[in-house]
């Protein structure tokens, strides 16, 4: 396949090193790791291997920066501050939106549109500088008390993410650092860490002191453990499997760092007979599709009800024909390569074992050969699945549906709820009291009404069961940055 002609940003080429303490440094080691363009298999540059080596001088800087002049900035300095980085990314957003779909193969459709979620959450965390209030509340001590309770900023805060969004996943961590004067030391995953170097620039750019932000690149197992295990890291924010997640919460034992976790999901998507479905078709396929599924929020369980179960699946069926598979670089691509052949074979592998379970396979299921040696695969729509099956139990991670049928409300709760996870769900009907009873019935952190995947930063998500905890965007993630402190004075 001839590739799409579009200026490659020149940032990509050449071998890529971490930022410490405001220098680009190479990995100690000296290592470096291959970075593949997803959508021809084609190397396009290097990323450092960081280990414990690195990751230790990150901490080292981030802490120096959070005891030092950065401490002293006022809340108006850190808006100002966040409205520069602002205005800076928001003016490359066209070369950050290209090195993305470049380094982890999401279409241009997708990153493109991320700008107005990047100015919202920007501005988001911009308007929250000045959190940390403090409150003078009454004491019932003996003698002449003045008691205060404020908030402090936690410290040096590790943040690991993975390859299915950076552009969107680096700013839950960067943005609450910024805006309540704790550090950070980021590491991106291997697949997709050439947006998050590139905004690293920016921000350096921008003004943000030396320290303050750190990134070290590099293999989870290495730098990702390090950072996890590290005694001097505060906090940590993390994004990405269950299995991962456990090592991370035995890793932040070291210290009995606080933890934000966002894991996994297999979030059902529930549509009723009275739905609206030139709007549920659409609403619920993409909600499995976005990003090549590659979402933790993927609505991967598609529930519906019996009297219009036949016309949904055909639809979906010729709904998913429709969608178009490609090199993102293409405008006109609805959806990408996965992110590695290791992703397209678990995929794969799924998708083998939904029809050895007897789901009925309606549409999809291929490898897209003739789309060249990127890793495209066609989006696939399982009907006649049940809830117990491998492919309505475990995270797939790639753009492939199960329909299952459902009776009634309760059957739908029952099968909504049958499940280790609990990040997301969807409900699509005309009818008020069904949207609001099944959506307070869904056990999961965020939940959509005729629609699916929304996202604003001043409401934010989170997770409930095996899903993880702490909550994005809103006052609460800015708060969790954040730690109670008590103050007794004795006026006496
Ligand atoms: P993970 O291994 O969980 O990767 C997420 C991040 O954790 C990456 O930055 C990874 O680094 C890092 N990491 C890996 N091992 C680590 C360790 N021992 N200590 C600290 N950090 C570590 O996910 P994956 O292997 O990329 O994907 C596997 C499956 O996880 C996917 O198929 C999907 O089902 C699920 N997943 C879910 C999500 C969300 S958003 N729910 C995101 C990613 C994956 P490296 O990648 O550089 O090794």
């Amino acid at each position: 396949m001839l590739a799409p002609v579009h200026e490659v940003p020149a940032f990509i080429s050449g071998p890529k090193r971490h930022l410490i303490n405001g220098q680009w440094v190479d990995a100690a080691s000296g290592r470096q790791i291959d970075v593949v363009n997803p959508a021809t298999g084609e190397v396009i540059s290097q990323i450092a291997a960081g280990d414990a080596t690195d990751i230790d001088r990150a901490v080292a800087a981030a802490r120096r920066a959070f005891e030092g002049e950065w401490s002293r900035w006022t809340p108006h300095q850190r808006r100002k501050l966040l409205l520069k980085v602002h205005d800076v990314v928001l003016d490359n957003f066209e070369e950050l939106a290209t090195i993305e779909t470049l380094d982890m193969g999401a279409p241009l459709q997708r990153t493109r549109g991320l700008a107005e979620w990047t100015s919202q959450v920007l501005q988001f965390f911009a308007s929250q500088c000045d959190v940390a209030t403090a409150s003078t509340p009454p004491n019932s001590l003996p003698g002449n008390f003045l008691t205060l309770k404020h908030l402090a900023p936690v410290g040096v805060v590790g943040g690991v993410i993975p390859w299915n969004g950076p552009l969107i996943g680096l700013w839950w961590i960067f943005g609450p650092a910024l805006a309540t004067g704790c550090t950070a030391v980021l590491k991106p995953a291997e697949d997709a860490s050439l947006s998050v170097l590139r905004i690293a620039e920016l921000l350096t750019e921008a003004g943000v002191p030396d320290g303050v932000i750190n990134v070290v690149t590099g293999y989870g197992a290495e730098a990702g453990q390090a950072l996890s295990e590290h005694r001097d890291v505060d906090r940590l924010a993390f994004t990405g499997s269950v299995g991962t997640a456990r090592s991370i919460v035995r890793a932040s034992a070291t210290n009995f760092k606080r933890l934000q976790l966002e894991l996994g999901g297999k979030s059902p998507d529930i549509v009723f007979a009275d739905a609206d479905l030139d709007k549920a078709v659409p609403g619920a396929a993409m909600g499995v599709y976005t990003n090549s599924g590659q979402v933790c929020v993927a609505g991967s369980r598609i529930l519906v009800q019996r009297p219009i179960y036949d016309e949904f699946v055909a639809r979906i069926g010729e709904f998913t024909k429709t969608v178009r598979v490609g090199d993102g670089l293409d405008p006109n691509t609805q959806l990408g390569p996965l992110i590695n052949q290791r992703q397209l074979d678990r995929v794969q592998q799924y998708i083998q074992i939904g029809g050895t379970e007897g789901a009925e396979l309606v549409t999809g299921g291929n490898r897209l050969d003739h789309l060249g040696p990127g890793y495209f695969l066609e989006p696939t729509i399982f009907a006649d699945a049940t809830n117990t099956m491998t492919i309505a139990r475990e995270e797939i991670f790639g753009p492939v549906a199960s329909v299952i049928p459902f009776d009634d409300v309760e059957d739908a709760l029952r099968i909504a709820n049958d499940t280790e996870y609990g990040l997301a769900g969807g409900v699509w009907t005309r009818d008020l009291s069904t949207a609001h009873n099944v959506s307070r019935g869904i056990q999961a952190g965020t939940i959509w009404v005729n629609c699916y995947g929304v996202l604003d930063p001043s409401i934010g998500f989170g997770g409930y069961k095996m899903s993880g905890y702490g909550w994005k965007g809103a006052k609460e993630h800015v708060e969790s940055y954040l730690y109670p402190k008590a103050v007794y004075i004795n006026l006496d």
